[in-house]
């Protein structure tokens, strides 16, 4: 086992090839983005995520990490291609399909085929393994056919990839044993060998434990807010409990992951997936409760200029996929009522569709400071710089991150705590 090919150069792609290159393989990298693979080629990557620029220097320097625009012939492959959903929930496989087609005529009896995107149940059985069938394999004999999810958290995906345990999930038990192979060469976590199908759904619960959880937290703010309860300090308590673990509430769940992967469950069992649905929703309508709350914070003015802080789904990424920061952005400057300015210290202006402004811009004479992202640039902020440049210092933080407090000066509400409002 020397050479891996890896179809998907995205966040988890990426990292996975250099940590694989790290450890001595050749990897070629594949992607259909012709400037990822011109940079990568020089050893440099658009991806913002903590020390993967070193890493991915390194690895293309000394020759074992290259890439390119079609795949070629390798011990095993592994696919880290997208699957998003369509517009009715419905888990959209087709990048997943395309890849394996791809691959097909580059494998050869005895390979390794690793799935790593997350993929409804039953897709490695129902849909992976007839495409080989068509293209003349026996999926159970002639290939190692394996789901095997990756479970790493942005920000620190090259410390989870090697010491999380992994799920290794095979088509058959030989399939899962072979793939399990491949990762104990980088992996210091536990391998946790089962059949692919339980892997699928192993891994989507994981995301679904977590939304439901934020669900919870989210709908807690909402009670608090209509009892005139500080939601924060509730959560704070009750965690104290030994065997309790409230999530945070925020402005909603965003990112590729937690806000998608829910629906492949909710699609194949649509009468059972009650809680997962309705968690959902729950975490879907959190957008619109921010607006709300905004429009009350600023109803006595006729124009209210409003900052907004913080546009990526979660602090100190680069991420803006499924964000509900871009939704409240969005929401807010269709909004005619409303004088909107925006900044984000980790996005690029050609990542989203509207202007963006510095910090200093964006506070400038506004009437109210909206934070949406935990970003540690917003975690430092102090009183003074919002008395001394807005209109009418009020800020609202939707992390609860900000450490900032009501003061003489200053109004601070909280999406788990309007009491004063
Ligand atoms: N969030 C809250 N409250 C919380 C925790 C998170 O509102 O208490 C929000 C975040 O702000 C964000 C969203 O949830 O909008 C998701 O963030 P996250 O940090 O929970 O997770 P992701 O999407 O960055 O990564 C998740 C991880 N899964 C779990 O923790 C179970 C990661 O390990 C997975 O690899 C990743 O999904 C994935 O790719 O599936």
């Amino acid at each position: 086992m020397q050479k891996i090919c890896i179809i998907g150069l995205g966040y988890i792609g990426l990292p996975t090839a250099a940590v694989f290159a790290r450890a001595g393989f050749d990897v070629v990298g594949v992607d259909i983005n012709a400037q990822v693979i011109e940079l990568l080629n020089k050893g440099e990557i658009i991806i913002e995520e903590n020390g993967l620029p070193e890493v991915v220097k390194e690895a293309v320097e000394s020759g074992k990490l290259r890439a390119a625009l079609a795949p070629e012939a390798a011990d095993a492959f592994i696919i880290a291609v997208p699957t998003p959903v369509h517009e009715d929930h419905k888990a959209n496989v087709d990048y997943v399909v395309s890849a394996v087609k791809q691959i097909v005529p580059h494998v050869q009896k005895g390979d390794v085929i690793i799935v790593e995107s997350t993929i409804p149940p039953r897709t490695i059985d129902d849909v992976v393994a007839p495409i080989f069938k068509e293209a003349g394999f026996n999926p159970e004999k002639d290939i190692h056919l394996a789901h095997c999810p990756e479970r790493v958290l942005p920000g620190r995906i090259l410390i989870e990839l090697v010491e999380n345990a992994r799920i290794v999930g095979g088509l058959t038990p030989e399939a899962a044993e072979k793939a399990a192979d491949v990762y104990r060469r980088v992996v210091t976590g536990d391998i946790l060998v089962t059949e692919a199908v339980t892997a699928e759904m192993s891994k989507l619960m994981e995301n679904t434990f977590r939304d439901v959880n934020i669900a919870l937290a989210n709908e807690l703010s909402k009670i608090c807010g209509a009892l005139g309860v500080d939601a924060h300090k509730v959560i704070e308590l009750a965690n104290r409990h030994p065997r309790v673990n409230l999530h945070q509430p925020g402005p909603g769940v965003g990112g590729h992951c937690l806000a998608v992967d829910p629906y492949f469950i909710v699609e194949k069992a649509p009468e059972e997936a009650q809680i997962i649905k309705l968690s959902r929703d729950i975490n879907n309508s959190m957008p619109d409760y921010v607006v709300d709350q905004v429009l009350r914070m600023t109803g006595d003015i006729e124009k209210p200029t409003v900052a907004l802080l913080g546009l990526t789904y979660k602090g100190n990424i680069d991420d803006v996929r499924e964000s509900p920061a871009i939704e409240i952005v969005e929401k807010m400057i269709e909004n005619p009522r409303f004088d909107v300015r925006v900044h984000d210290p980790h996005v690029r202006g050609e990542q989203v569709k509207f202007p963006l402004v510095s910090f200093e811009d964006a506070i400038a004479g506004a009437h109210l400071v909206v934070v949406l992202a935990d970003h540690n640039e917003f975690k430092e902020l102090n009183k003074e710089i919002f008395v001394a440049g807005m209109a009418r210092p009020v800020v609202f933080d939707t992390k609860n991150c900000t450490g900032l407090t009501s003061t003489d000066g200053l109004t601070v509400h909280k999406i788990g705590d309007l009491r004063g409002l």
